[in-house]
């Protein structure tokens, strides 16, 4: 019983741990995108976070996978000048849509972006970050894929899934039962 929680305990605490990615140019293209996020992990909840550089018409496109009902937030941090540079757009588009998602330009504090999204379906979704260039068509995939910018520089992406309530309550209540066992048996 002991080591069937200390397994349990593991299995949780590895679905929680951070992880750290790099990326693979080039990605500037949803048929390109970068299958980083995609193989590190596929159980949620998880977060990971990498830190990315932006070149001038530089786009960075990360294929993730979402179960219906999971809660998705991706946010970019600039650092190149803190807040500020890379000014970065954000989308999310699924496999076959032209039209984001939902899309981002600046969040908070200077010109960095977040998107949040539960995702609907079960699938494949695409991250896509550019540079700023203009307000017409950040909701296009166009404004992603061959995109004309001046934009350079270092930038934090983190991004974290978690499954929806119910899923949480399960895992959270299974854990927990297998710990009352534990002491009841004690
Ligand atoms: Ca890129
Ligand atoms: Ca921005």
């Amino acid at each position: 019983m002991k080591r069937l929680a200390i397994v349990a305990l593991s299995a949780l605490m590895s679905v929680n741990a951070f992880a750290l990615f790099s990326e693979t140019e080039p990605n500037n293209t949803r048929a390109t995108a970068d299958m980083v996020i995609y193989n590190l992990r596929n159980t949620p909840p998880f977060a990971d976070v990498g830190v990315l550089n932006l070149a001038q018409n530089d786009s960075d496109f990360f294929k993730i996978r979402l179960n219906a009902g999971d809660y998705l937030t991706a946010i970019t941090f600039p650092i190149q000048s803190n807040y500020f540079s890379p000014d970065t757009v954000m989308a999310l588009f699924d496999a076959t849509g032209n039209q984001a998602i939902v899309w981002n330009d600046d969040a908070g504090s200077g010109f960095g972006s977040a998107i949040r999204w539960q995702a609907d379906f079960t699938g494949d979704y695409y991250i896509a970050i550019t540079g700023y260039h203009g307000v017409a068509g950040r909701d296009q995939l166009s404004y992603y894929e061959n995109a004309t910018h001046y934009e350079a520089g270092a930038y934090i992406l983190t991004v974290s899934v978690v499954p929806e309530p119910a899923s949480m309550i399960a895992l959270g209540t299974g854990l927990a039962g297998l710990l009352a066992l534990r002491r009841r048996r004690k």
